[in-house]
């Protein structure tokens, strides 16, 4: 594999904190890493418990403001101006997304930054449209009208992850501020950079101080752990790993918080035998090997039925072959690295651990060499494994990395039997050409989401998030607005 590491220098080389409408600095810093090539991109202001209850303090004053009392069409204008800020500058957020992440520029393009904006202009068009709900009951008492107002629930967290960076801090920034809360936001310490741009943009538009307070810094005994246990946060929202959503739900549990969290996977993706078998391939090649398998929704675990389990399992095999690992600034690449040589040595792990377990290797299991400052990157083979008993640790834990485990299955409530058999309920994906299997599939299957034929295919309005450890709550649509409000019922005796 050849590649050459190459990266942007326009972007902003110290990262500071965004608070009451100012950029702010500290004097703890912490280096944000290239998993490219290794090398220091930018230094980034660790925050002390002070910058935090600041950002916090601007919030809550900020929403004892007019941001409380504005109408919704108004904040759905704010939010309209975000997305046009942010468009007026996609190669920056497209810049800042591919230095952190070493995810190809494409991917950066179609997918992260243009999310990034769908998320505002969903959300305001959202706020804009929606109905109320109006009842009326005639009692003893005499005739009353019912009514349900939305309130904001004051001031949220935002936790994020560094997978997906634009794309899930601004799903959970947008609605918040829709619903008219004050935010006090935290991007994972792996990916400080677009969530910076972001906060010049609020800056640039003029959004009223203090309603969006951007804090860098790391999670446990850290900015995260003190936003989650501060007083003055009326509720957290998180997307991560299901460890720390536990760990959350702990340190709210005195504060009684809301929460809304979206957790770990080991999904799956079944293979039928009347599937199309090019479409499943490539499904499949997707579902497991998009952003290097680092996307929650990822298929680590793949089920094929027996007829067609030898040429599926050497279908995929040349398609994952055929990838381009390597440097994103370099044409071609479709695959770059992990996201931080940590991870990568938890992948490496899972690799050996997978031999230890008795897998098969298909393809892949180790560390591309590339002659250049790419090997001093995060980078891993794709990886397929066939062989593995369905208890075996690589088949149930989470490995977040370009790797799936292929199994055969003989009948319909086995595989069913099989999805479900774990600690996980994110999301699977189903290929077949029945119609009558796809919907008698897919109620069955205990996970979040369910797609047939498709993977990772999201209209913003339906219902997002997971079972049993993959998390707690729906977002998305008016489910997102249920969770960024609190509703109060208003009954009115007319008659
Ligand atoms: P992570 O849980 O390590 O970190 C996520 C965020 O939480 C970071 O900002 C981190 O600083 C912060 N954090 C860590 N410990 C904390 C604590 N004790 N208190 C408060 N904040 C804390 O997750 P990650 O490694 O950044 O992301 C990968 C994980 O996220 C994977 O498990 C993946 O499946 C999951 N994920 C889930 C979804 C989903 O929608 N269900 C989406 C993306 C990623
Ligand atoms: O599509 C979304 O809104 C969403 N939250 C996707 C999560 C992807 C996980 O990495």
């Amino acid at each position: 594999m050849t590649s050459n590491a190459r990266a942007p220098n326009a972007l902003p080389r110290r990262l500071r904190h965004f608070i009451d409408g100012e950029f702010v600095d500290a004097e703890a810093s912490f280096a944000n890493v290239s998993p490219v090539d290794g090398r220091e991109l930018s230094r980034v202001a660790e925050a002390d418990a002070v910058a935090v209850d600041a950002a916090i303090q601007a919030a809550r004053r900020a929403q004892q403001g007019p941001w409380r009392r504005m109408r919704a069409p108004e904040r759905a204008d704010w939010l309209q101006r975000i997305a046009d800020g942010i468009e007026a500058r996609f190669d920056d957020f497209v810049a800042a997304e591919v230095a952190d992440t070493g995810r190809p520029i494409a991917q950066a393009r179609s997918l992260d930054v243009t999310r990034g904006i769908a998320n505002f202009r969903t959300f305001a068009d959202l706020v804009r449209t929606a109905p109320g709900e109006f009842f009326e009951t005639s009692t003893p008492d005499g005739d009353m009208l019912n009514y349900v107002t939305r309130k904001p629930l004051g001031v949220v967290g935002v936790i994020s992850p560094w997978n997906l960076p634009l794309l899930l801090f601004t799903w959970k920034v947008a609605p918040a501020l829709a619903m008219g809360n004050c935010v006090v936001a935290k991007p994972s310490e792996e990916t400080p950079t677009s969530a910076t741009l972001l906060a010049e943009v609020m800056r640039d538009i003029g959004l009223p101080p203090g309603v969006f307070n951007l804090i860098h810094g790391h999670g446990a005994n850290a900015a995260g752990e003190w936003l989650t246990k501060h007083p003055g946060v009326d509720a957290i929202t998180f997307t991560g790993e299901s460890k720390t959503g536990s760990a959350i739900m702990k340190a709210v549990a005195d504060g009684v918080k809301n929460v809304s969290f979206e957790l770990g996977g080991k999904n799956a993706a079944v293979v039928f035998a009347d599937a199309d078998f090019d479409a499943a391939v490539d499904g499949v090649l997707r579902s497991s090997f998009t952003n290097a398998g680092q996307v929650c929704l990822c298929s680590e675990r793949v089920y094929v039925e027996r007829p067609l389990f030898e040429r599926f399992v050497a279908a995929l095999k040349a398609r994952t072959e055929a990838l381009r690992v390597g440097s994103p600034y370099e044409a071609g690449t479709t695959t770059g690295p992990l996201i931080s040589q940590g991870h990568r040595n938890k992948v490496l792990g899972y690799f050996r651990l997978a031999v230890e377990e008795g897998a098969t290797v298909v393809t892949g299991g180790g560390v591309p060499r590339f002659g250049n400052a790419c090997d001093d990157g995060a980078f891993v083979e794709p990886t397929i494994w066939t062989d593995l008993p369905d208890d075996a640790r690589c088949v149930t834990e989470e490995i977040f990395g370009p790797v799936c485990h292929i199994a055969p299955f003989d009948d319909e409530d086995e595989v069913v039997r099989r999805v479900n058999d774990s600690a996980y309920g994110l999301a699977a994906s189903v290929w077949t050409t029945s119609l009558s299997r796809a919907h008698r599939v897919a109620p069955q299957i205990e996970t979040g989401i369910v797609w047939v034929n498709a993977w990772f295919v999201r209209d913003l309005r339906t219902p997002f998030g997971g079972a049993k450890q993959s998390g707690f709550g729906r977002e998305g649509g008016r489910h997102s607005m249920d969770f960024y409000s609190e509703l109060t019922t208003v009954c009115v005796k007319v008659a």
